[in-house]
């Protein structure tokens, strides 16, 4: 652990100690993790992370759960000078993307290389340092995964079944469960869908859809009988359970779980095969019409990418037992790669089985689900366009904030601050400091430094064990911790700086500047290995201003990375400020989502009973004016009216506090329920109700004559 630059930050610190030893009990403690990690002696690493459906563009949660932390891990693999390969690509099969297709008049493939160049670019701007980008349309792909199909076709590790799926005789095709919606049979929802009701949460087979609809025609599906291969993955279960539960302790605890939780349940056959013309055939006979079913043929995607990069070369990181793989992805994709992709490669014999799937939780932003439907979303494109050159600090928030064990938060606010009270107030300051001062004092030439004193030494020893602390959290994916580690020795160069004031010095005792400065030039240039992995693109310019091409991992920690009499490039500022009018305008831009969701998800209340004459004559609406209005105390909600009724004047209370100014009410007129009982609201008595509209967003709006009126006036 480095040591925190000041005393309320130890304990903090002793606090994330202990939660090393409870939270992460599996890593450190677990004898079985021991043995895979520090004994076992892989000769390299596969890393691959989740392939993104190229349906659309690429948000912050992707960036937050998948591509940063895979991305660390991998630059921090490089940067110890082992062998690593990454492996990214685009999913580009699935209904979804047919259905957008569809939507737009334009083919599948248009959609996706619309969004494969979107997303690739993205990745690219960010930093994520693919060995290969590719995608599950390529020719390669499309021959590995049909030999694949086949080789298990061949032993037999298929069942084929008939059944009867739902078929959309207007559109001329099988409906895929998602596309068919219908009342559920608990809650009565009318828009459940074919696999599950989000209003009530049961999940549902199509068959349970009462009043089915097809949506991608609106017309009631027939039955159709149809044949489907399917993996048995009941067969698989016996050694998936030891493997998973026995001699995979050491998963993170929210994978863990999810696989045991599957696993209790008891695994049934799942299709590997869909009836649609979109995708990779079949490679049977009998089986026209029908293509490998999108997770069949995503993760086999990982293999094909690796030998698209290395065709002659890929065998030995996909089949030597040497080779450490591990798949990076997001909560949702779990079962797919702990429990299907592993069956799949079991079953197939020659393929190793993951090491590790470091799944995350979800990123909400805002407090709301990221939604791509309802455009609730930070866009890495957008992001890029609006706040251009600061990928960094989107990787720096979104790791220091990263879903590793919870859902969490994005904000606007959290983003600014994280920005402006560390990377600018610390990091950047520090190094600010640094070579600014050297500049002046030396004219860039780094100084000789003198006897170190009992300060100089304590400063040192609080951060010599850098790289083991860090490793310790890299090691096991605790990015957010690995981070806050490296944050902290900017804490202490700061402190270093602030304690020893050079500025001060200079005059009086200019010998012990040149140690000051010196030992403030080794920390930058440990800084600029410590980011390296969070922080790519200020690493490199920090490497620039330090005149340094390149440093390695086994550096961190020293203290002769730059040598007497090196000279250092003049310095811009690392990072700078985020003001309010920028990350306002970012929150403005969701709000205006919102706005606009709410007006295209409104409908109509539901028509009343019908009244009479009679019943609308019982009640006493009048009109009136406003003479006084204020917030009344201890109540948000309420204001407290005085009316002039035309019949001597009357206080009414009304709960429209939340959307508007007092004072702008002051002179306007409003409608009234003159013989509503009175009522005592938060201490004041309330002699009538006040008429308002209500606003799609749920806001309220008081309702006025359209011209002048007398006061008292009665509406009829
Ligand atoms: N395309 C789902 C997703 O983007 C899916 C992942 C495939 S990984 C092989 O979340
Ligand atoms: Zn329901």
């Amino acid at each position: 652990m480095v040591k925190r630059a000041n005393s309320q930050q130890t304990n903090v610190n002793n606090k994330q100690k202990r939660g090393v030893e409870t939270l992460c009990h599996s890593a450190t403690a677990d004898p079985l993790f021991k043995k895979r990690y520090m004994e076992k002696k892989f000769k390299r690493t596969l890393v691959t992370s989740a392939l993104p459906y190229a349906n659309g563009p690429v948000h912050i949660g992707h960036l937050a759960g998948v591509y940063v932390p895979a991305d660390i891990y991998v630059r921090f693999l490089r940067l110890k000078g082992e062998d690593v390969l990454f492996i990214g690509g685009s999913d580009e099969h699935g209904v979804p993307i047919t259905i957008k297709a569809k939507k737009e008049g334009v083919t599948p493939q248009d959609i996706v290389d619309r969004y494969h160049k979107i997303i690739k670019d993205s990745f690219k701007e960010f930093g994520i340092s693919f060995d290969i980008y590719s995608r599950t349309t390529s020719k390669t792909h499309s021959e590995v995964a049909s030999q694949f199909f086949k080789t298990l076709y061949d032993k037999g590790e298929f069942i084929e079944k008939t059944s009867e799926q739902y078929y959309d005789e207007e559109a001329g095709q099988f409906l895929a469960d998602r596309y068919i919606t219908g009342t559920c049979p608990h809650c009565k929802n009318e828009h459940a869908y074919g696999d599950q009701c989000e209003a009530c949460g049961t999940s549902l087979s199509p068959l349970d859809l009462i009043n089915p609809k097809s949506a991608i025609s609106g017309s009631k599906p027939v039955l159709r009988e149809t044949k489907h291969w399917y993996l048995p993955l009941n067969k698989h279960e016996e050694w998936l359970s030891k493997w998973i539960l026995e001699e995979h302790k050491e998963w993170k605890p929210n994978v863990y779980g999810q696989c045991k939780s599957w696993l209790d349940m008891g695994l049934q056959p799942r299709a590997v095969s869909r009836d649609l013309d979109w995708g990779i055939p079949v490679p049977v006979e009998g089986a026209e019409g029908k293509v490998l079913y999108v997770w069949f043929d995503a993760p086999i995607g990982y293999i094909s990418n690796t030998k698209e990069l290395l065709p002659n070369d890929w065998e030995k990181w996909w089949k030597d037992e040497d080779t450490r793989l591990l798949h990076f992805i997001g909560k949702d994709n779990i079962v797919f790669h702990c429990i299907v992709f592993p069956a799949m490669l079991k079953a197939e014999g020659s393929f190793i089985l993951p090491e590790n799937v470091p799944a995350n939780e979800f990123l909400n932003l805002e407090g709301d689900k990221i939604s791509t439907s309802r455009n609730w979303a930070v866009w890495l494109h957008e992001y890029l366009r609006d706040l251009p050159e600061k990928q960094d600090v989107l990787r720096y928030v979104l790791t220091a904030n990263a879903p590793e064990t919870k859902d969490n938060d994005f904000t606007w606010k959290d983003f600014q601050a994280r920005n402006n009270n560390e990377l600018v107030a610390i990091f950047g300051n520090f190094i600010n400091r640094s070579l600014v001062l050297t500049q002046k004092y030396y004219e860039g030439i780094t100084p000789s430094r003198g006897e170190l004193t009992d300060y100089d030494k304590k400063t040192l020893e609080e951060f010599v064990d850098i790289r083991k602390e860090l490793e310790k959290y890299l090691e096991v994916f605790r990015f957010r911790d690995a981070l806050k580690e490296a944050m902290n020795l900017a804490r202490i160069g700061n402190k270093y700086l602030a304690d020893t004031e050079p500025w001060k010095l200079i005059k009086t005792d200019p010998e012990r500047v040149k140690t000051i400065m010196n030992l403030s030039l080794q920390i930058a240039a440990n800084l600029a290995i410590a980011f390296e992995p969070f922080l790519p693109f200020s690493a490199e310019k920090l490497r620039g201003f330090l005149n340094i091409n390149e440093f390695n991992w086994e550096n961190l920690g020293k203290i002769d990375l730059i040598e007497d009499g090196h000279k250092i490039n003049e310095a811009t500022l690392l990072f700078e400020k985020i003001e309010d009018e920028v990350v306002e305008a970012q929150i403005q831009k969701l709000m205006d989502t919102k706005k606009q969701n709410e007006i295209s998800n409104w409908k109509p209340a539901e028509m009343k009973a019908e009244t009479t004459y009679e019943d609308f004559t019982k009640m006493d609406i009048r009109v009136g004016t406003v003479l006084e209005c204020q917030k009344v105390p201890k109540a948000d909600k309420l204001l407290q009216f005085k009316i002039d009724d035309g019949m001597g004047g009357r206080t009414i209370v009304s709960g429209i506090a939340k959307y508007y100014n007092p004072e702008d009410l002051i002179g306007k007129q409003v409608c009234f329920i003159a013989n509503f009982p009175t009522r005592k609201l938060k201490g004041v008595e309330s002699q009538g109700m006040i008429l308002s509209a209500v606003n799609a967003d749920g806001s309220l709006c008081a309702v006025s004559p359209s011209k002048q009126t007398i006061n008292g006036a009665t509406v009829e």
